[in-house]
């Protein structure tokens, strides 16, 4: 099915007062009709995307959809998937994936995205980044004008090794716009370590990121840094529920 064939609005939902979960849910459930049998699907993180992958153990459970090969982005993902009766593989099993659906944290309007407050970035950039499509799954409240400018954590996953030294460097990087660099810690204090046991320095911009091309590859050359949560140019649709329903944008 095309991403073509599923731009035009979705029919408004009841007129009952939906709640944030509902609509991540009419999100996920428009994701998962661009889904056929057979086809190798990247199964993102994060509370929309478990939506996501819920709907698609449903979906097999009843025969509408067959021989589905699921590779999840995180253990999380793994073990909701498994629980589900999902066939499970390994992205080095299967490196070109036909869809992935995700979540993401803001989504600009050129479909550019921050992703992985949920933590696991690293192999949701790697799944979506072997995906022919990637659809993206959101509630209106992650739309931005400019990636970074919701306030919230702009993520860096680092090696534990050297993650003082990363902090600091990256902090001194955006010093002119006032960003606020810090380590990710559990509620008992403790570094926050990711499925591939590496650290999170969250970045806190105080306005849009200026140019989120130029930022991405200059943390990108940061030695020690694996991954960071700008998903630039990847998306292929984003799929948006808000209170008035359910639309498809995309490239
Ligand atoms: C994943 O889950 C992440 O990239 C993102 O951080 C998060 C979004 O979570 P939710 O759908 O719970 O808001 O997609």
């Amino acid at each position: 099915m095309s991403i073509k064939a599923l731009s035009s609005p979705s029919p408004s939902p009841p007129s009952t007062i939906l709640t944030q979960d509902d609509l991540k849910k009419l999100a996920a459930y428009k994701a998962v009709e661009y889904v056929s049998s057979g086809m190798v699907l990247g199964l993102g993180t994060g509370s929309t995307a478990a939506f996501v992958v819920s709907r698609i153990g449903e979906l097999l459970k009843l025969g509408e959809l067959k021989d589905i090969v699921g590779v999840p982005t995180s253990k999380r993902t793994q073990e909701q998937a498994a629980s589900l009766g999902i066939p499970l593989s390994v992205l080095d099993d299967n490196p070109s994936i036909d869809l992935a659906i995700d979540g993401a944290d803001e989504v600009d309007p050129y479909l550019n995205l921050v992703k992985g407050r949920g933590g696991a970035l690293l192999r949701e950039k790697m799944v979506e980044a072997a995906s022919a499509k990637f659809v993206v799954v959101v509630d209106d409240t992650k739309l931005v004008t400019g990636l970074g400018g919701s306030g919230l954590a702009m993520p860096v996953e680092v090696v534990q090794f050297c993650w003082k030294y990363n902090l600091v460097r990256l902090q001194e990087m955006f010093k002119e716009q006032g960003v606020e660099a810090k380590l990710r810690v559990e509620g008992d204090g403790k570094p926050y370590v990711t499925d591939n046991s590496n650290y999170i320095v969250d970045l806190y911009f105080k306005t849009p990121i200026l140019d989120a091309g130029a930022a991405g590859k200059e943390i990108s050359a940061l030695e020690g840094v694996v991954e960071h949560g700008l998903f630039l140019d990847m998306a292929t649709a984003v799929i948006i529920a808000g209170k008035d329903g359910v639309s498809v944008k995309s490239k």
